[in-house]
């Protein structure tokens, strides 16, 4: 008789932590992780799998739970696109602004990030962007030159990007930490994660290299038709 009573409150106990153990696993909200386009190993030998899973399932997975957790606190921010957040962080209630910016920036630059890679890729731009590059930075090589420069100056965490300005030219920024040009309203054509959990494994402390291997897998195909 006691050994059964204490199966079922084993039993009951397991019941009503499952929820709640699965609930902070993954808070349910309205943002969802994308899948990757591609396979974890896809990338290899430049960016290794390992690298992949951990950076798309631990840290952007991560980015997708807090700016749940945060817009949940606030219902009328669950309709809004992670753009329109982003694009308003100093409406945003003081306690989440700074969740957001975090997060949100997180989710955003990453879910960029994955698109603008893949196998087999890389060379060169053929199309209009390719036209404007020239025209903005003279050429291809010192287009990749200055952004490498950009990548390996941006000092700690953070994001090198190619993006147009207000003028139509294109041009070479930097931002720490998950911000993004998108905070400004504009969207970025190209990113690289200078974040260290973007290259560790592989890389170590060699930020140089993994940004000159990151070129084999830059998908200019998938940028061109963006760009139109
Ligand atoms: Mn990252």
């Amino acid at each position: 008789m006691k050994k059964k009573f204490k199966v079922i409150a084993v039993l009951l106990t397991a019941i009503i932590l499952l929820p709640i153990h699965v609930k902070a696993e993954e808070p349910e909200g309205p943002f969802k992780l994308p899948p990757l386009p591609y396979s974890y190993d896809a990338l290899e030998p430049f960016i290794d799998a390992k690298t992949m899973e951990i950076h798309h399932q631990k840290h952007h997975g991560t980015y997708v739970a807090k700016l749940n957790e945060a817009v949940n606190k606030y219902p009328e921010l669950k309709r809004k696109s992670v753009e329109e957040l982003l694009m308003n962080l100093n409406k945003l209630p003081v306690d989440i602004r700074e969740v957001v910016r975090n997060n949100g920036g997180g989710h955003y630059n990453h879910s960029l990030f994955w698109t603008l890679m893949d196998k087999g890729k890389g060379g060169e731009p053929k199309g209009k962007l390719r036209k404007d590059m020239d025209k903005s930075f003279g050429s291809f090589d010192s287009f990749k030159k200055s952004f490498k420069e950009a990548a390996l100056g941006r000092f700690g965490s953070g994001w090198a990007w190619l993006v147009k300005d207000g003028t139509g030219s294109l041009k070479i920024v930097t931002t720490p930490n998950q911000d993004s040009p998108i905070m400004e309203g504009i969207k970025p054509i190209l990113g690289l994660d200078v974040w260290e959990h973007a290259y560790y494994l592989k890389y170590q402390n060699r930020r140089a290299d993994y940004i000159d291997a990151w070129w084999n897998v830059v998908n200019w195909e998938a940028l061109e038709m963006a760009y139109k």
